[in-house]
């Protein structure tokens, strides 16, 4: 059991929780069960003061598009905010864009993130829009004025945008609980590799939320 409280300091990250990211769509990033995270976001969401969430959102002539000469994984060259060739996925509009279901209303949220709307750009952290880290995208700033210490973090994929996420927040001095109920990967080897980054940056995991306690 981990003691973060008290609840006023602590918020909760739902990181990209698209359908594109879940078997649902198998033709952009399907992350095995990812459409199973929906309870686990609920329920550490109710630990928190507040709630933050983020989405990809992508168009459809990005220049890191994977095709059949490019395809997926490959690295992109020539553009310093795109690195590795994607299937186009959660393009607004689209069902894939949307948050899974059973996750509140994007309005509901206390603070709200989309990224990666120019052609040239695949963020992957929900804290920056660019690669180098210049480009805020309000969250550290509104966590801050919030007084949040901890951050608990859930969301998909855990290999890539949850783990990048968890080290911008961890770099801007949040303490980050990583809830494991909450996330899934979209490969084992990316996603243990992920996890060891994680953990050496200072993050801490839990199985769920229920070994949170909150005062
Ligand atoms: C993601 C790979 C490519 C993610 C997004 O949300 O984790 N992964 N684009």
């Amino acid at each position: 059991m981990i003691n973060i409280g008290p609840r006023s300091s602590v918020a909760a990250f739902d990181v990209d929780a698209q359908n594109c990211f879940t078997p649902l769509c198998p033709d952009e990033l399907p992350v095995p069960d990812g459409h199973e995270i929906t309870d686990a976001l609920n329920s550490q969401a109710k630990l928190a003061q507040y709630r933050l969430g983020s989405k990809d959102a992508h168009p459809e002539n990005a220049v890191w598009a994977a095709t059949s000469k490019r395809p997926q994984l490959s690295p992109v060259v020539g553009f310093e905010n795109s690195d590795l060739h994607w299937n186009i996925h959660a393009v607004p509009g689209t069902f894939g864009f949307e948050l899974l279901e059973g996750l509140p209303a994007v309005t509901e949220y206390d603070f709200f993130v989309w990224k990666g709307i120019e052609p040239d750009i695949h963020p992957y952290g929900a804290c920056f829009h660019d690669h180098a880290e210049k480009r805020s995208t309000g969250v550290v700033e509104f966590l801050l004025s919030k007084g949040v210490k901890t951050v608990v973090v859930g969301g998909l994929a855990l290999d890539y945008c949850v783990k990048v996420t968890v080290l911008q927040l961890l770099r801007s001095g949040f303490r980050v609980i990583v809830n494991l109920a909450a996330t899934r990967m979209l490969s084992s080897d990316t996603g243990h590799s992920a996890c060891q980054e994680m953990q050496s940056a200072g993050a801490v995991f839990v199985n769920n939320s229920d070994e949170i306690k909150v005062v």
